[in-house]
C-alpha cells in the first residue's frame, strides 16, 4: 500500500498536510464544546444556588449571565470551525483519492500494455480487468477514509480521554469508560477475525464472475448454436450465488457491529448520567461536570468506532492494493534493449531464421524444432503444413510476440531483440490469422495502420486489397460503420479490411497469417496478383492452407510438427517432399499438378 502511494502527486501531498492540519483543528475545536458546556451549566448552577439562598445580587446575576453568554457564543464559534473544517477535508479527501486513483489506473494500463502474451494470460483478461477498476476502487476508498479518519480519530481518543481525565469529581466514571471501550474491542476483534478471510475470496469471485459474463457475452453464438444457454446459465449462476453468499455473510457480521456499537454507546451514556446522578444530588454544582464529561464520552466512543471501521476497511483495500501491485511487479519479459541498435538504410526487408527453436513459456515441448531459413528483399516465402504444425507460432516470433527460447531471428541483419521495437514493428505488417477490427469506422480502422493516411492513401490501400467493392461503392463509404470486433462484416470481408489496414502501412515485410482462407479463389487470386505489383516492394510471408495461394512463391517451407520437412519451390517440393505431395494431391489435379 505505501508503496503504491508513492504514486501521488506533488500537489496531493501538499493537500495531505493541509488535511491533517484542518482535521487536527476540527478535533480540537469539537473537544471545546463540551468545556464550554460544562461551563455554562456549572454557571447556571451556581446562580440557581445564589438564589436559592439569598444571595444572588444584581451584579453576581450579570456576571453569571455574561459567562453564559461568552460560552454560548464560543460554542457556536467552534461549531462553526469543525463545520467548515470537516466539509472542505471531505471535498480534499476526494479529490486526493480520485487523483491518486486516476494515476494509477493510467499505470496499470499502461503497463499491461508491456506484457507479453504469456503474461497477460498468467492473470487472465478477466482479473485484469477487475484489478484495473475494482481493486483501484477499493484502494481509493481507503485512501478516503484514512484521510478522514485515520488522524482524526486517534487524536479525538487521546486528547479526549486527556480531557475527561481532567474533569473533577469523575474518577468512577472513568472506570465506566475503561469498561466500554474494552467491550467495543472485544467486540470488534471477534468479528473481525471471521470477517477477513472473506474479504480476499470476495475479490477472486469478483475475477470469477468477471471471467464467467465476459465468455458468456463473446461466445453468445457459439453458446446459442449448441443451445447451451442452459449450461452457461448454470455455470454463471453457480458463481453468482457463491458471490452473494459472501457477501450476505460478510454484510451480516458487519451489521451485527453496528447495534452492538450502539448498545455499547447509549449503555455508556445511560450509565454516565445514572452514576451522575447521585454525585449531582450530593453536589449540584458537579452538574455541568456530569454532562461535559458524557458529552466528551460520546466522542471518544464514537473516535474508537471509527477507528474500528479503518480496520475493517483497510485490511479491505490491503487485499486489493496487493492485487493491483502483483501486476505491476511483473517485469514485461519482452523489453526495449538498452542500447538499441539502429537498421542501416541500405538493406530493406530481408528476414533470417537462424536455427530457432520455441517452446511456450508454459510449457517445455519445443512447439519449433531448430528451424532455418533465409528471405531476401521482395521474395514471398510461403509456409504450409497442417493445423498445430507451428505456423503461426513462428511467424509470431518475427514482431517479438514472444522471443525464442533457442537461435536468433534477423531482420535486415539485425537481431530483433536488439531492435527498438516501435522502429521493428513499424517495419513489419502483421496480419494475424483471426481478422480483428476495432469499433469505429472504417476510417478509424486503417488509421490503426497508419495514423495521418490521407482520403487517397485509404482508398488506395483498399482497392489493393479487393475490398473497394463492399466499402467505396456503399453509400457511407470510409465512413461506414464497424461493430465491436468487425461483427457487421464477413469473414472474407474482414480479411480485406485486415489485408488494407497492413498494406496502408507500406512495410517492408508483410505477413499474412492465412489471411486468405475466406476468400473466393478469384479474389484471392487478383490480390496476390496487386501484391506483386506494389512498387516499394516489400518481403512477403504468406501462411497458407490452399496449394493455390503459394504455387507461385520464391521459397516455401513444409512444416511438421514444428520442424521443416521440406524447402524449396512449388516444382521441387512437388517431386522431394512427401507431405508437400499429400498435401497437393489431396487439393489438385493430375493434369494441374503437372502442368505447375
Ligand atoms: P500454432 O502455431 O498455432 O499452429 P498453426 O498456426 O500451424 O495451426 P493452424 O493452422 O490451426 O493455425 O500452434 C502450434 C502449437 O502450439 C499447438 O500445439 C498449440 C500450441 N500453442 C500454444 O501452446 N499457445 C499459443 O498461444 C499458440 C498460438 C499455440
Ligand atoms: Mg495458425
Amino acid at each position: 500500500m505505501i508503496k503504491l502511494l508513492k504514486r501521488m502527486d506533488k500537489l496531493s501531498y501538499l493537500l495531505i498536510i493541509v488535511v491533517i492540519g484542518l482535521v487536527i483543528l476540527q478535533v480540537y475545536s469539537d473537544l471545546e464544546l463540551p468545556t464550554r458546556l460544562t461551563n455554562i451549566l456549572t454557571n447556571a448552577s451556581l446562580a440557581e444556588a445564589a438564589k436559592a439562598q439569598g444571595f444572588l445580587t444584581d451584579e453576581l446575576k450579570t456576571t453569571y449571565q455574561n459567562a453564559i453568554l461568552r460560552n454560548g457564543l464560543e460554542m457556536f464559534g467552534f461549531a462553526g470551525i469543525s463545520l467548515v473544517s470537516s466539509i472542505v477535508v471531505c471535498f480534499l479527501a476526494a479529490r486526493i483519492a480520485a487523483k491518486f486513483s486516476y494515476n494509477l489506473r493510467e499505470e496499470v494500463y499502461t503497463h499491461i500494455q508491456k506484457f507479453s502474451i504469456s503474461e497477460i494470460d498468467k492473470f487472465s483478461t478477466a482479473s485484469l480487468i477487475t484489478r484495473t477498476t475494482n481493486d483501484i476502487t477499493q484502494v481509493q476508498m481507503v485512501v478516503i477514509m484514512t484521510l478522514r479518519m485515520a488522524i482524526a480519530a486517534p487524536t479525538m481518543a487521546i486528547l479526549g480521554i486527556i480531557k475527561a481525565g481532567r474533569i473533577e469529581s469523575t474518577a468512577n466514571l472513568s472506570l465506566i469508560v475503561v469498561i466500554a471501550v474494552i467491550a467495543l474491542v472485544t467486540l470488534v476483534i471477534s468479528i473481525f477475525l471471521i470477517v477477513l478471510p472473506k474479504f480476499k475470496k470476495i475479490q477472486e469471485l469478483t475475477d470469477r464472475l468477471n471471467l464467467v459474463t465476459r465468455e458468456n457475452l463473446t461466445g453468445i453464438r457459439v453458446v446459442r448454436a449448441n443451445c447451451a444457454q442452459e449450461y452457461q446459465e448454470k455455470k454463471f449462476d453457480e458463481v453468482n450465488r457463491t458471490v452473494s453468499k459472501t457477501h450476505i455473510f460478510v454484510n451480516r457480521m458487519l451489521n451485527l457491529m453496528n447495534p452492538g456499537m450502539m448498545l455499547i454507546m447509549n449503555g455508556t451514556s445511560l450509565a454516565i448520567l445514572w452514576v451522575g446522578a447521585y454525585i449531582i444530588n450530593e453536589k449540584p454544582e458537579f452538574l455541568g461536570s456530569v454532562f461535559g464529561f458524557q458529552q466528551i464520552t460520546m466522542m471518544i466512543v464514537i473516535a474508537f468506532m471509527q477507528l474500528i471501521m479503518i480496520f475493517i476497511m483497510v485490511p479491505r483495500g490491503l487485499v486489493s492494493a496487493r492485487r493491483v501491485r502483483e501486476v505491476l511487479d511483473v517485469k514485461p519479459s519482452l523489453s526495449n534493449p538498452a542500447n538499441p541498435v539502429s537498421p542501416t538504410e541500405e538493406i530493406k526487408g530481408t528476414v533470417e531464421y537462424e536455427d530457432v527453436s520455441f517452446s511456450y513459456p508454459n510449457s517445455n515441448e519445443n512447439v519449433l524444432d531448430h528451424i532455418s531459413f533465409k528471405v531476401k528483399q521482395g521474395d514471398t516465402v510461403a509456409i504450409i503444413g497442417s493445423t498445430g504444425s507451428g505456423k503461426t507460432s513462428l511467424i509470431n516470433l518475427l514482431p517479438r510476440f514472444f522471443d525464442v527460447t533457442e537461435g536468433k531471428v534477423l531482420v535486415d541483419g539485425i537481431n530483433v531483440k536488439d531492435y527498438d521495437m516501435a522502429i521493428l514493428r513499424e517495419k513489419i505488417a502483421f496480419i494475424a490469422q483471426k481478422a480483428l477490427l476495432f469499433k469505429g469506422t472504417v476510417r478509424s480502422n486503417l488509421a490503426y495502420g497508419k495514423e495521418n493516411a490521407t482520403e487517397a492513401e485509404m482508398k488506395e490501400a483498399l482497392k489493393l486489397s479487393m475490398a473497394e467493392d463492399f466499402i467505396l461503392n456503399h453509400p457511407d463509404g470510409l465512413d461506414q460503420g464497424v461493430a465491436q470486433g468487425g461483427s457487421n462484416f464477413s469473414g472474407g470481408q474482414k480479411q480485406r479490411l485486415s489485408i488494407a489496414r497492413a498494406l496502408i502501412k507500406k512495410p517492408e515485410i508483410i505477413v499474412f497469417d492465412d489471411s486468405f482462407s475466406a476468400l473466393d479463389f478469384k479474389t484471392d487470386k487478383i490480390l496476390r496478383d496487386n501484391l506483386k505489383k506494389l512498387e516499394y516492394n516489400p518481403t512477403k510471408i504468406i501462411v497458407a492452407q490452399r496449394i493455390g495461394t503459394i504455387m507461385d512463391a520464391d521459397l516455401i517451407l513444409v512444416l511438421e510438427k514444428g520442424k521443416i520437412v521440406g524447402a524449396g519451390t512449388h516444382k521441387e517440393l512437388i517431386h522431394n517432399c512427401e507431405v508437400y505431395q499429400e498435401i497437393a494431391y489431396s487439393q489438385l489435379s493430375k493434369e494441374e499438378i503437372d502442368n505447375a
